[in-house]
Order: structure tokens, then C-alpha cells, then sequence
């Protein structure tokens, strides 16, 4: 058990995200978790709303993820998706029969005026997580890919085209225009607020959608709480997607170091993995802590290990 008391804030992607996001959970309380879940991934496709990033969490704090992909549902039928093939269908985005059901219900509510946000937490209740995952906002916001072959939807980039395209510039559309989802701020602005962790979710794709949002940047800001962001990117590769493809893209070297220059001033403390360990020094500040740890996490023990680095680093940081 970690020794942190008061309130936690994780901001998420899909897959490495809600990986962490499962091993706070198993050593935080529900009262003091929160995740804060990007929705620049969500699109419209088959007549669905689809979000993506917000199913993965729940999906896997709910001990119903695929665990192969890291997103939708294990066990698994695809007779929705065959059904589809024979009928000429759009089938390059893979949608399960039992995940179809959220994608289904999802879409329903929301044409009946309901919230995203309210329905996430109904959603959550139904599938008993009783972590609080909060979408950034109920409003409109929107991934989109500059590239080679010109401007993609995130998911046409990412999965339609499997990440080929050359980015050349991301567009977070929406996001200087929409509101926070309530909860966002109130969470962000509890006086008990002991961290703010920033997952090993890809940062271009997956963290800056939730930091475009101005009110959640100032927020994030304007907290004494310490801000701490781990490495998605180890030995200058991905553990999981295009990050070091599209930083390599952007001009940038794909370099855990990178990463921690990416967010720049607003984090207080970087967790590397230990294979990175001699970078530390490199790019240790007055302003920046880092440690390193193994940061894979594949098993649920290595969740709960690097959700108690973060939580002790964070302990650590605040009491400088
Ligand atoms: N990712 C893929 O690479 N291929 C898919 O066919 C796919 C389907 C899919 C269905 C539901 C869902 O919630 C996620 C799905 N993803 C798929 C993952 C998704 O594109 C990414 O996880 C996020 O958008 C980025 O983290």
C-alpha cells in the first residue's frame, strides 16, 4: 500500500493509460481516483458514437478488456462484423458483438439529450467499476491527423490506414472551444489534491486533446498538487503504437527525454523506465525530478508496482 492520503487525478488514453489506471485502482480508494479519459478519438462510424479511449478504461477496470489488444471485449463473437462483410459493410474497424452493445446503447442516449458523461457513469455502474472515469468534456472535440495524404479522422489514421500516413500535424479540433465536463474541475480543484498523473499514453494523441482544453490546462496549472508524467516510450520505442513513428515524423527523436521536454514545464517529476535509467541525469532539473522504474506492465503485479512508484514519487515531490 502506498502512504498517499487525499486525491488522484490520472489523465488517460486508451490501452497504456488504463493499464495504470487498473493498478492505481487496486491501491487507491474509489474517493480518492479519478480518471480523466480523452475523447479525441471518438468518431461516428456505421451511424455509431464511438469512444474509444473511454470503453478501454472501463473495459479494463472492469476486468473485461481484451487482454491480446488492450481494447474491446475478451470472449469476443464477431457475427455482427461477418454479417456486415457479407453485406459490403465498412469492417476495418473491428467491432465485436458484445462490444457493438455499448457502441448501440451509447449512441441511443446520447440521441435522447443525455450526457456522455452521464451515460459513462451509468455505463460504469452496469459493468460495477466504481472508478470514476470522467471523458475531458461532454463537447464535440476531435483528433485530427494532418499527413501525406492529407487531413485523416484520428480513427482513418490510426486504424483504417494503420498509422502509414506521415504526420506532419496534429489538429485538436474543437478543444480551444468546448467546456470541461463539471466533475473535471471539481476534481482538479479539490483542496485534498495530493497528484496529478500523467499516463504512459502516447502524448500527441492521447494527453495533448486533454490539455488543449483551456480550462483543463489552467486547472492542472493553477494546483500545488506535484504533476507527474510516465514515459511511454522506452529505449526510443513505443510499448505500444505509432508514438516514436510520429515523434521520428514531427522531427523530434523518439527519446523518453523527448517526451519529458514535450510536456515541458507543467510536469514536476518523469518516470522513466530503468532501461532509460542513464538518461535521468540528462534531463533531471531544478524543476524536474525523475526516477526510473520497470515500466512495463503486462501483468497485473507490474500495474500495482508502477501505479505505487508514481503514487511515491508524487509523495516524495510534494514534500520538498
Ligand atoms: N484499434 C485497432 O487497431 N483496430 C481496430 O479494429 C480497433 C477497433 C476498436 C473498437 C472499439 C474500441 O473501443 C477500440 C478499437 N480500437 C481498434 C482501438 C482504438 O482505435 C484505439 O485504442 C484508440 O482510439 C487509441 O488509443
Amino acid at each position: 500500500m502506498n502512504k498517499i492520503s487525499g486525491s488522484v487525478v490520472v489523465l488517460s488514453g486508451g490501452v497504456g493509460g488504463a493499464k495504470l489506471a487498473l493498478g492505481l485502482s487496486r491501491v487507491l480508494t474509489d474517493e480518492q481516483l479519478t480518471v480523466i479519459g480523452n475523447t479525441g478519438d471518438d468518431f461516428e462510424h456505421l451511424g455509431l458514437a464511438i469512444s474509444p479511449d473511454l470503453d478501454t478504461l472501463m473495459y479494463t477496470l472492469a476486468g473485461e478488456v481484451n487482454p491480446e489488444t488492450g481494447w474491446g471485449m475478451r470472449h469476443e463473437t464477431w457475427s455482427f462484423l461477418d454479417a456486415l462483410e457479407k453485406l459490403g459493410g465498412e469492417t476495418w474497424f473491428r467491432l465485436g458483438d458484445r462490444d457493438l452493445a455499448t457502441h448501440i446503447e451509447r449512441t441511443r442516449r446520447l440521441a435522447e439529450g443525455e450526457s456522455l458523461s452521464e451515460i459513462t457513469r451509468d455505463f460504469c455502474n452496469k459493468m460495477k467499476v466504481s472508478t470514476k472515469i470522467l471523458p475531458m468534456s461532454d463537447d464535440t472535440v476531435r483528433t485530427q491527423v494532418q499527413t501525406d495524404r492529407g487531413q485523416l479522422d484520428f480513427q482513418h489514421y490510426f486504424v483504417r490506414d494503420r498509422a502509414i500516413p506521415k504526420v506532419i500535424g496534429l489538429d485538436y479540433v474543437g478543444a480551444s472551444e468546448v467546456e470541461p465536463c463539471l466533475e473535471v474541475l471539481e476534481v482538479l480543484r479539490k483542496t485534498d489534491l495530493a497528484a496529478i498523473i500523467i499516463a504512459p499514453s502516447n502524448p500527441y494523441l492521447s494527453i495533448d486533446p486533454i490539455l488543449a482544453i483551456p480550462a483543463i490546462d489552467a486547472a492542472i496549472r493553477a494546483t500545488n498538487a506535484p504533476i507527474i508524467a510516465v514515459s511511454p516510450i522506452v529505449q526510443g520505442m513505443a510499448i505500444k503504437g505509432p508514438t516514436a513513428k510520429i515523434m521520428a515524423e514531427l522531427g523530434i527523436e523518439p527519446s523518453a527525454g523527448n517526451i519529458a521536454r514535450h510536456y515541458g514545464d507543467l510536469i514536476d517529476g518523469f518516470i522513466l523506465d530503468a532501461t532509460d535509467g542513464t538518461m535521468a541525469e540528462q534531463i533531471e532539473s531544478a524543476d524536474l525530478k525523475v526516477t526510473s522504474c520497470d515500466a512495463i506492465m503486462r501483468s497485473l503485479e507490474d500495474k500495482i508496482r508502477v501505479a505505487n512508484v508514481s503514487l511515491d514519487f508524487a509523495n516524495s515531490i510534494s514534500h520538498q
